[in-house]
């Protein structure tokens, strides 16, 4: 049997785990010789056209992340399940930044930051504190109910959206096109954690901005994206930035990736940027996982966390 190791990018580094942990069998990459039809598995993130189509042997893909849009784009996908990763290493690293950019958000962070550029010594007579903060997570699957539960012990005040209703003890819960108004109405920081499917494709817009609430603490509502960036029309971000609809922004992920270099949101003030590196996928953690799926599949256990193709998460 054969693991191929299908990236767009230099995968010595897990062609060495996946290797280590599964010493008896072969670990295959693009671009070396290796016989297609012993292929059972094949762990991949964003694979090339044609790189896993004649595979006659193949069980499942492995997506190297949470998130599957980059596989259910593929043009010639085989018919096998997609198993995709959702587990703690990946999960925690995800609250880090959710916690980290609300409390940056709560306590003025950015605002302090250029004030000690400019040698200024400046606060605020009586600054909110984390209870007197709405946080509305929207998407709260996996890394949506962990991030939640961090920010409760933080004293924020926590909210859900998801597509089917959920009844989750200590967070008001939301879900459906029917009780978005009412969710983005009570939500002063907007953590978007959902899939890019068809649906929610361009949701973070101009309109939905300015259903948010008004009357917060912060002085306006701020969005945190680590989610995916074809959640968000950026035109949009920029002008309720500038127009007052958004007080701030943090963003993770963007519409084109890297972030061009003309891209306006690189320097706007009031907007956080990083890499898509809200929750790298270790590869330690992430071939463990992997190798962990293979071995319940094989005691004829079945795979966990299977996507389900129609849904498109
Ligand atoms: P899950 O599948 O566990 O959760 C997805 C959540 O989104 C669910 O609550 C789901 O609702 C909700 N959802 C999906 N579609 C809709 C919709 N149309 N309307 C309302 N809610 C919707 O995924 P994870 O929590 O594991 O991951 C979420 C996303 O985070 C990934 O898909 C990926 O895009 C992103 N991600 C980003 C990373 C980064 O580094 N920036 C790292 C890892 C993931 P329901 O509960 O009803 O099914
Ligand atoms: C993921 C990601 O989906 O890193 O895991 O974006």
């Amino acid at each position: 049997m054969t693991l191929l190791v299908a990236l767009t990018w230099e995968p010595k580094l897990w062609v060495e785990r996946f290797q280590k942990l599964l010493p008896d069998r072969k670990i295959a990459v693009l671009g070396e010789p290796f016989d297609r039809r012993t292929v059972r598995y094949a762990a991949t993130w964003g694979p090339k056209p044609g790189s896993l189509s004649g595979l006659p042997m193949l069980d499942a893909i492995f997506s190297l992340g949470a998130g599957v849009d980059h596989l259910l784009s593929y043009p010639d996908l085989p018919d096998v399940p997609i198993v995709r990763v959702a587990q703690d290493d990946l999960t925690h690293r995800m609250s880090e930044y959710v916690v980290m950019h609300c409390l940056m958000h709560l306590r003025e962070q950015p605002r302090y930051d250029a004030q000690q550029r400019r040698k200024v010594w400046e606060d605020d007579a009586s600054p909110p504190t984390a209870r007197d903060v709405r946080v509305g997570i929207m998407g709260f699957g996996v890394l949506g109910e962990d991030a939640a539960r961090k920010l409760k012990v933080m004293g924020f005040d926590v909210a859900g959206w998801s597509r089917t209703p959920k009844e989750i003890e200590g967070f008001a819960m939301f879900s459906g096109t029917e009780g978005l108004d009412a969710f983005l109405a009570r939500t002063d920081i907007l953590v978007t954690l959902m899939p890019l499917t068809p649906e929610t494709r361009g949701i973070l817009n101009r309109e939905l901005f300015g259903k948010l609430a008004r009357d917060g603490r912060l002085g306006g509502p701020v969005l945190i994206n680590p989610g995916r960036g074809k959640l968000q029309v950026e035109s949009d971000i920029l002008e309720c930035l500038d127009d007052g609809t958004l007080k701030a922004a943090s963003l993770d992920v963007f519409e084109t990736e890297p972030l061009p270099s003309e891209s306006p949101l690189w320097s706007h003030p009031c907007v956080m940027v990083s890499p898509h590196n809200a929750a790298t996928s270790d590869p330690d953690a992430t071939a463990r996982y992997i190798v962990d799926q293979i071995r319940r599949y094989e005691a004829g256990q079945g795979f966990q966390n299977v996507v389900d193709k129609a849904r498109g998460y």
